[in-house]
């Protein structure tokens, strides 16, 4: 039996901007809007690839929506091999790096492809992998930002009712040290003690504040403490999570799965947390799986909570899924929850359809 290929045709990249109903104020910035770049993959025989990038930084799609329309022209004709595909792009743009926007463009093509070849098998994404439809757990990053710590009881209450979530993560790295004490006693205090509290401090602290900061919350039962410095100071990761018994997180910022394994041979973390655009998309997430798993080390997600949920259920180190909403207003059919699950839709691929009077009016037009 032959089995029908499947050729590239042509990108459509088409950026928006919506509005986030809990504006994100951690010690790294400020957000009240989140950008959204929609990817449709058209294949010559009519199948259409979704996905989306969520590059934070609104003038940043101005830098790679052009990068996706070139990859469009290049790519033309081509047989639609994510595999392929994900090296032909990264090689095209090595010469200006490998990291950075070159490997978020080629990551948001990727998990594009890897939809548009599932749809065309039929299958959802994480059957398409060999995997099956089940709930995977999830925790609700969806607020709790550096509000006054009187601020957060309402906030974290509504949050777990969100999704009858069992884990929630609370960001820290305040002005006063005090005042991370505080939101996290309120936190404690309203949620009980059979719910995870994630603490993240958006790389906020220098190794001194972190050293004085990770010691004094060690005894609290945090569930794990993530980013406490700068992504990159893997040898200040190091210290951290040998001298400290909570776990340490790390892993958003990690530029593909070479990366990930620099650091897990560095022992830079007890847990990691890759997110799609950075990691590589689904090429560059199985990959990093692949070591993680290797390594015995828990990989949880970051953002593109979609996406997350198909490749969970084939990493074999599945550890939290990272809820959060914001591209819901974009979607047709946002992925719903159950008892702190998000649940997969049995549909082809990822499922993701726009809605395109919201994306109508939300186009980003400067
Ligand atoms: C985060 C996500 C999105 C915007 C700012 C910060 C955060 C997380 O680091 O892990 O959710
Ligand atoms: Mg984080």
């Amino acid at each position: 039996m032959n089995f029908e290929k499947l050729t590239f045709d042509k990108i459509s990249a088409r950026p928006v901007v919506v509005k986030l109903n809990r504006p994100v104020v951690a010690r790294i910035a400020t957000m009240d809007e989140w950008p959204l770049i929609l990817i449709d993959v058209y294949t010559k025989e009519g199948i259409i690839g979704r996905s989306y990038l969520e590059p934070y930084v609104v003038k940043s799609m101005k830098y790679l929506i052009p990068a996706l329309k070139d990859f469009s022209d290049m790519l033309s004709g081509s047989i639609l091999s994510p595999i392929d595909l994900y090296e032909k792009t990264r090689k095209s743009l090595h010469f200006v790096g490998y990291e950075g926007l070159s490997l978020i463009a080629v990551s948001g093509l990727d998990m594009a492809l890897w939809d548009a070849l599932a749809k065309a098998a039929s299958m959802p994404l994480c059957v398409f992998l060999g995997g099956s439809i089940e709930p995977v757990k999830a925790y609700s990053s969806n607020g709790l930002w550096l509000k006054a710590p009187n601020e957060l009881e309402n906030e974290a209450i509504e949050l777990l009712n969100e999704g009858a979530f069992s884990g929630i993560k609370l960001r820290l790295g305040r002005e006063k040290i005090s005042q991370d004490l505080q939101a996290i006693e309120v936190v404690r205090d309203v949620v009980g003690k059979d719910i995870s509290i994630m603490v993240d401090f958006n790389q906020a602290l220098d190794m001194g504040e972190a050293l004085e900061l990770c010691h004094q919350i060690d005894e609290l039962g945090l569930y794990w403490l993530e980013e406490p410095i700068l992504y990159d100071n893997l040898d200040g990761y190091s210290q951290l999570t040998a001298e400290l018994k909570t776990p340490i997180q790390l892993g958003e910022n990690f530029y593909g799965p070479r990366e990930l394994y620099k650091s897990i041979q560095k022992k830079a973390s007890d847990f990691v947390m890759p997110d799609f655009m950075r990691i590589g998309g689904v090429t560059g997430w199985l990959r990093s799986a692949a070591i993680a798993g290797t390594a015995g080390v828990p990989m949880s997600t970051h953002l593109y909570p979609e996406v997350g949920a198909h490749v969970m259920r084939v990493t074999e180190t599945a550890h939290w899924l990272e809820w959060q909403d914001w591209a819901n207003p974009v979607l047709k059919n946002p992925y719903s929850l159950k008892d702190g699950c998000l649940i997969i839709p049995n549909e082809p691929g990822l499922g993701l359809e726009w809605d395109e009077k919201v994306v109508a009016a939300n186009l980003y037009e400067k």
